[in-house]
């Protein structure tokens, strides 16, 4: 029998009431793109794109939401009229749902969304205000670990160095294939990171080699894992609308592998994720639709660990939190990196 089709909603499935297990939140996030703009009505056209994605997943014994609630959220649209503000305002956006009870999939939006997540993941429970336990999973072209770019620390391009000075104890990137000197000094002297760079996994002969190598530190990830997907991550012909599409990135197979692998990890519990830089594309919904294709195994992946019991839930519903005035005191004294 054939579900009712809803718009707006994820996968066209019908709203649930209350607290769902898996909630989906589009972020129409962009204050610092730098090259390409339209990341704020991406999200929605992934939401869009998601009705005309499958519900059958061969790693479920029945259809999406197979036995779980899934929620759409309207689309955040920040009101501040400073970037901190804005960043302040997603903290509070993502706060509460951080129980522990559900799975929050963020739809940005610019990658500049990812340090105000990782604020708000720090109140999980498996996380309890200690970010040091907290690894991040990035697929991204960009390395974003740059100190800044045009004189802005919380640029896109900084998303991941901004998530190491919260705390994060561990970072995992790959995809990368676009970065400066800078950054890759930081990678040699930050032993919390680990890159694989797409000239490696994507090398013609030896590039099976160190594919392997990705998914294996996939399965000794432990404790709670935050996964970012920046789409310009994949190869820029599948994504070519996003802000900086790059040639000679991940296939479609290689990200759907890693989504698989992080949440099979057997000693992790992904908390959270978030698929951002998504930019509507108008000839074709190419763009929009790999990205929905993503978010539906992201989701999938997360439904499979409930049913094998590898998601530790609280039964706590939405929390009520402080408003967050974190981002505008690191204006003035940010937090001291490791
Ligand atoms: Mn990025």
């Amino acid at each position: 029998m054939d579900e009712v089709f809803v718009e707006g909603q994820f996968l066209g499935l019908p709203p649930t009431e209350g607290d769902a297990d898996v909630v989906i939140l589009p972020l129409a996030f962009e204050l610092t793109t730098s090259y390409g703009t339209g990341t704020a009505e991406g999200p929605l056209a992934c939401i869009e794109a998601s009705g005309q994605v499958e519900l059958y997943d061969p790693m479920l014994s029945s259809d999406l939401p197979a036995g779980c609630t899934i929620r759409t959220e309207k689309a955040w649209e920040g009101t501040a009229g400073d970037l901190m503000g804005q960043l302040d305002q997603l903290v509070d956006h993502a706060n509460p749902w951080y129980s522990g009870h559900q799975f929050p999939l963020f739809l940005g939006g610019e990658h500049g969304i990812l340090p105000p997540i990782v604020q708000a993941a720090s109140n999980h429970p498996l996380v309890n205000g200690d970010l040091s336990k907290l690894t991040i999973v990035q697929i991204d072209a960009h390395a974003d670990l740059r100190e800044s770019l045009d004189d802005e620390p919380f640029s896109h391009a900084c998303a991941a160095s901004r998530s190491l000075d919260l705390g994060v104890g561990a970072l995992l990137q790959a995809g990368i294939r676009a970065c400066s000197r800078q950054e890759i000094a930081l990678i040699n002297s930050d032993d919390r990171i680990t890159t694989f760079f797409a000239k490696d996994t994507q090398h013609p002969h030896s590039g099976a080699s160190s594919w392997n190598q990705w998914l294996e530190s996939l399965s000794t990830l432990s404790g709670p894992v935050h996964l970012t997907l920046d789409i310009d991550g994949l190869d820029g012909a599948l994504v070519p609308a996003t802000g900086t599409p790059v040639p000679g990135g991940l296939s479609f197979w290689q990200v759907i592998e890693t989504i698989e692998a992080v949440f099979a990890a057997p000693n992790a519990t992904i908390i959270s994720a978030d698929i951002n830089e998504i930019v509507a594309q108008e000839d074709t919904p190419l763009t929009q639709f790999t990205a929905a294709c993503l978010a539906t195994k992201a989701v999938a992946c997360h439904i499979l660990a409930r049913q094998e019991g590898r998601w530790k839930a609280s039964t706590a519903g939405r929390q009520e939190h402080p408003k967050s005035t974190f981002f505008k005191e690191w204006s003035t004294t940010p937090p001291s990196s490791n």
